[in-house]
């Protein structure tokens, strides 16, 4: 049997920080992920992802976010590649309450840099956008685009460099656990011992959790759309943003860097599709109905994106009750440490969150108070359906 400080299980964005973190503060780690490096069936894959910190989902999330962003800049650095585009960040919505005055209220609190447009400015500014005379717009300098494939490769590959074993095509059956450690089964038949073990399953997570998080995670398949520009300049000045409309839908935008920067990337970011089984990782192909919906909602305020999407692909978001993440010890076994879902909003946090969950493995005190994202909020909630 093979012995190691820590195990990773799950490599998308968390369990690939996690293992960065552990190696890089000198911990032997095995990090296994059931697919390949690349592959689409998870939360992580895709080109890009938005970093902001004006954060209209809350203060608490700040500390995370500040640490997050040093340490995206550092993984940048070190890796010598590029792996963040400095669009800036619009947040646009109902000028009275709402997703604007929220991401305010967070800047405000925060000192982060920020301005506020009306309409007629964000319009004047930026040629492909007609909203609407009642529309008011946060404009973030400091937010970007993360490479999300690249910067997640970029972890790996500090990882390694640090000293991880890696395995993809490697299942981790169970996890059973004592007081003084843990083993883990691999469906290769292999069984490793170690001093702790990160559970960062995505939406794969229910099959270590089911009993720590009873009918707390709820994995759906989103789907995802390309659009063209219409410009000659294709998506070259714009900024990555999100558009609340009156009628509720939240719609996030992000310009592709590759494919000659023509393309952007938009989606619903707050529609709840039917809950998926992410142990089928079959692609499935997206509804027209909902291909309409976001056609719809291009033509409405995007006078400069042909409504008509080149591609679409599924993504799964895991959702919590209350839309926030779940990054704890098992209560019953705290050898075994998680971050267990992040509501498709998580991306943006992954070093810090790994930095926190190779803390809590090695026995540490994260820096980060994660009171806010502990298990125990849900306590007083019976949530299993039973
Ligand atoms: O957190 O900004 C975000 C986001 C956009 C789409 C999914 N998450």
């Amino acid at each position: 049997t093979s012995t190691y400080d820590a195990v990773v299980v799950g490599l998308g964005i968390s369990g690939s920080a996690a293992a960065a973190a552990l190696a890089a503060r000198g911990a032997s780690v095995l990090a296994v992920d059931a697919h390949g490096p690349t592959h689409r069936y998870g939360s992580s894959h895709g080109e890009s992802r938005i970093f902001r910190r004006a954060y209209w989902e809350g203060t608490s999330y700040l500390p995370l976010l500040d640490r997050a962003d040093r340490m995206w800049n550092e993984l940048e650095s070190a890796h010598g590649d590029v792996l963040t585009v400095r669009t800036g960040g619009l947040f646009m919505g109902d000028t009275t309450e709402g997703l604007v005055e929220l991401s305010r209220s967070t800047a405000r609190a925060g000192g982060i840099a920020h301005e506020i447009w009306d309409a007629a400015e964000a319009n004047a500014r930026f040629d492909w956008l007609s909203l609407g005379p009642d529309i008011s717009v946060l404009h973030e300098p400091g937010a970007y685009t993360l490479l999300a494939d690249r910067a997640r490769l970029a972890l790996i590959d500090a990882a390694v460099r640090a000293g991880a074993a890696v395995r993809f095509g490697e299942r981790a059956l169970a996890v059973p656990s004592t007081a003084e450690g843990a083993t883990v089964r691999l469906a290769s038949g292999e069984t490793v011992s170690c001093g702790a073990v990160v559970l960062a399953a995505g939406p794969w997570s229910n099959d270590y959790l089911a009993d720590e998080l009873p009918g707390i995670l709820r994995p759906h398949r989103v789907p995802v759309y390309w659009f063209r520009t219409r410009s000659s300049r294709g998506n070259e000045g714009m900024p990555a943003f999100v558009y609340e409309s009156a009628s509720g839908g939240v719609v996030y935008c992000c310009p592709e860097w590759g494919r000659g920067g023509r393309e952007v990337k938009i989606g619903f970011h707050n529609r709840q599709q039917a809950p998926g089984d992410p142990s089928d990782p079959t692609p499935r192909p997206v509804g027209s109905t909902q291909q309409a919906e976001i056609a719809e909602a291009v033509s409405r305020f995007l006078t400069g994106i042909d409504p008509e999407p080149v591609r679409s692909a599924m993504c799964f978001y895991t959702m919590t009750p209350d839309g926030s993440f779940v990054i704890d010890r098992v209560r019953s076994a705290p050898r075994l440490v998680y971050s267990a879902s992040c509501s498709g909003h998580g991306f943006k946090f992954a070093p810090a969150i790994g930095e926190c969950l190779a803390q809590l493995a090695l026995g540490e005190k994260p820096d980060i108070d994660l009171t806010a994202f502990a298990r125990a909020r849900f306590d007083v909630q019976d949530l299993s359906g039973k």
